[in-house]
């Protein structure tokens, strides 16, 4: 009995194993299932892109690439890197494509651990849930990121309460941003956790 099931099952077991099994390491780095870097592992709805030089990214629906820093997949997060501040200006290298964006269908969503900060605003956004007050934490970040200094800002908390599948950025509204993840109040500078942490749902 054992041997016949043996030999029933042994032959499935490379196709359910190929159709279940994550994908191999980029680079130094670890993809765990359910995200693939390619067709034939992982699963395709949880695509991220393997650089070979650059490492791990993830790709917005927009087609702008954010670096991976880590994955945690016990906690189905990872966390990316925010676009860096283009040189002499603030403006955040996303800005062309208005920002962070993920579809609405996509597993993948911007956790409510993450505290953005909006910078470089125009006055006519202060009506939104944002704390642009002078005594926002955004006045910290921009006394350390000259470029964006005196000029206006914004913090708020990525909760519930609003879209967790974009981070905008506009001419006219805010121009550069970046997120710190798990802000802690009155927390010094140096121990901000800056990048943007991404959930997903579980495949089933
Ligand atoms: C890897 O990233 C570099 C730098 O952004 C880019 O020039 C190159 O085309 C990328 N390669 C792949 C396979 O994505
Ligand atoms: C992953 O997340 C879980 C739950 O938040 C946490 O307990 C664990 O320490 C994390 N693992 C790593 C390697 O950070
Ligand atoms: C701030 O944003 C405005 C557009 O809203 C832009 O013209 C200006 O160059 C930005 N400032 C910096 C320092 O990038
Ligand atoms: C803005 O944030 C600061 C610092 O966390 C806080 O002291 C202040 O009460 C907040 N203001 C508003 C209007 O939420
Ligand atoms: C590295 C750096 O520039 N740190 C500065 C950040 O801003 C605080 C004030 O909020 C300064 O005290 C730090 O020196």
């Amino acid at each position: 009995m054992v041997s016949l099931l043996h030999s029933l099952l042994f032959p499935l077991i490379p196709f359910v194993y190929s159709s279940v099994s994550s994908c191999p390491k980029c680079g130094t780095m670890d993809v765990p299932y359910p995200l693939s870097t390619k067709g034939s592992c992982g699963n395709p709805k949880y695509k991220i892109h393997c650089n070979k030089t650059e490492g791990l990214e993830f790709i917005s629906s927009d087609g702008f690439h954010y670096e991976i820093i880590n994955i945690n997949s016990t906690a189905n997060r990872l966390f990316i890197m925010p676009p860096l501040i283009k040189e002499d200006t603030c403006q955040s290298l996303d800005l062309p494509v208005g920002g962070f964006r993920i579809e609405d269908d996509s597993p993948f969503y911007v956790s409510s651990r993450n505290t953005i900060l909006l910078l470089n605003c125009s006055d006519n956004i202060l009506l939104s849930p944002l704390n642009c007050s002078s005594n926002s934490i955004c006045r910290q970040f921009e006394e350390n990121e000259s470029k964006c200094m005196d000029l206006l800002c914004c913090s708020f908390l990525k909760d519930a309460s609003m879209t967790n599948h974009r981070i905008r950025v506009r001419v006219e509204g805010c121009t550069a941003y970046t997120s710190v993840v798990d802000m802690k109040p009155g927390a010094p500078f140096h121990l901000w956790n800056f990048g943007i942490e991404l959930q997903w749902l579980s495949p089933f």
